[in-house]
């Protein structure tokens, strides 16, 4: 499990713009892994957050622009899903805003490289 565990964080944590598709995988431990998610717009997403430790801290995450929250028990997987969103950065965090993250919906994403729609481009490939 912690084996599997760190393939799985090596995976996420590689390729921080992995997330040009409708399903992400979250790691909480000691933060938010990765804490900056690319998405693209208009496309239902589904957020896994997989809670790998029990600082309490991160016992739930908040979507506060979209009213969103979930509970994250120690040592589980939970899913939460999003409708399509507009372009935008929506921020997610635990209840006291320690632990942070920011989901950046843009309207085009390409191999996980942004154009100009979003303002950000990635140097790297
Ligand atoms: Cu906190």
């Amino acid at each position: 499990m912690k084996r599997f565990g760190r393939v799985l964080r090596g995976l996420v944590g590689g390729r921080p713009s992995a997330a040009a598709c409708d399903r992400v995988t979250i790691v909480v431990d000691n933060g938010y892994h990765p804490d900056i998610v690319r998405v693209p717009a208009g496309t239902p997403l589904r957020l896994c957050f997989d809670r790998r430790e029990s600082n309490p801290c991160s016992e739930s995450v908040v979507f506060a622009r979209l009213g969103r929250s979930a509970q994250l028990p120690e040592g589980r997987t939970v899913s939460l899903d999003l409708p399509p969103l507009a372009a935008g950065t929506y921020g997610f965090a635990c209840p006291n805003g320690l632990l942070r993250g920011e989901l950046i919906v843009s309207l085009t994403i390409m191999d996980g490289r942004e154009h100009a729609t979003c303002g950000r481009r990635r140097s790297s490939t």
